[in-house]
């Protein structure tokens, strides 16, 4: 198949989902934003972070086999195989985020699955937010560092027939690393999914700048490696935690060219020119003529 370099893509982003809501039911949900995209003539469909649930790291889960509802033990095909079909008959590349156990070893990730149907591609998030145990004064747990190992596939790149494409994951997006470590890579459009509560009880002086930090760090990561950031979110009241929206396209000049207006299902869609990452990485940032990598050691050193 043609490789393209302009096409429009789109993050479809995902408004709440109750701990009662079925797989099935929001998976009838991102069908239905598919086709929403399908008639915008869509090529690239970013879905949130653990999309396919609730956001259950919010959960104190002390029953084993309660827990284990929340995980897959590989893509759910069958539970998608429609958007599956739209997506081979369309010609379009998705990635959703889901809770993987791979033989037993829990990993929040996600994945491409291109106009194949195959799975082309395979992230685990390496930066896992939260606490390990039980926290009685948080008005919600986060137990991510419970629930997930740290992923173990690197940030990996994958050559597409839209460009060189790369994910990280919701608390991925605020380390600067990623996006480099990525952009080593050539990579040249970032996807990524997210679930971020409004109120951080660590710091809740911070609630009020939420939104601005979500943006802040896509939009410098975006302009400091001249790429693309596609960024879904689920978005707005999950069981009493509201969870912010925000999401967006952003440009390699560190642009958003289109941003959610809600905090429901909803796809926000824009046109992706991957020439614009030249227009960046051969200038400004031109990493060969103007990185000093050799003064950046103590970046790499396990222990300050
Ligand atoms: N799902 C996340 O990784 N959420 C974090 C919150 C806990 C700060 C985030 O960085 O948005």
């Amino acid at each position: 198949m043609k490789n393209k370099s302009k096409y429009t893509a789109a993050a479809a982003q995902l408004g709440p989902i109750d701990p009662g809501d079925t797989k099935e039911s929001v998976v009838a949900r991102m069908l239905d934003l598919l086709i929403e995209a399908k008639t915008k003539e869509t090529a690239l469909v970013v879905f949130p972070e653990l999309c396919l649930t609730t956001f259950f790291p919010r959960y104190y889960i002390t029953d084993p086999a309660n827990l284990d509802t929340y995980y897959e033990s590989e893509v759910p095909i069958s539970l998608m195989s429609d958007m599956f079909e739209l997506v081979r008959k369309e010609q379009i590349i998705i990635s959703f985020g889901y809770a993987e156990k791979d033989n037993g070893i829990p990993f929040n990730t996600s994945v491409y699955v291109d106009s194949s149907g195959n799975i082309i591609g395979k992230y685990r998030k390496i930066h896992l937010p939260g606490h390990y145990e039980y926290e009685p004064e948080r008005p919600f747990q986060h137990l991510e560092k419970r629930y997930f190992t740290k992923g173990n596939l690197g940030f990996p790149t994958f050559d597409t027939t839209l460009g060189r494409l790369g994910m990280c994951i919701c608390n991925d997006r605020r380390w600067p690393e990623t996006y480099r470590v990525l952009a080593l890579q050539g990579c040249e459009v970032v996807t990524l999914g997210y679930n971020t509560p409004k109120h951080y009880p660590l710091a809740p002086e911070h609630d009020h700048l939420q939104e601005f930090h979500n943006h802040l760090c896509m939009q410098a990561a975006a302009y400091a490696n001249g790429m693309w950031v596609i960024a879904s979110a689920k978005a707005g009241l999950e069981d009493d935690c509201e969870l912010i929206g925000g999401s967006c396209i952003i440009s390699p000049r560190g642009e958003i060219v289109a941003e959610a207006k809600t905090t429901m299902d909803e796809l926000v869609v824009a046109q992706v020119d991957l020439n614009e990452c030249k227009l960046i990485r051969e200038n400004i940032f031109n990493f060969n003529l103007h990185r000093q990598p050799e003064e950046y050691k103590l970046l790499t050193k396990i222990k300050l």
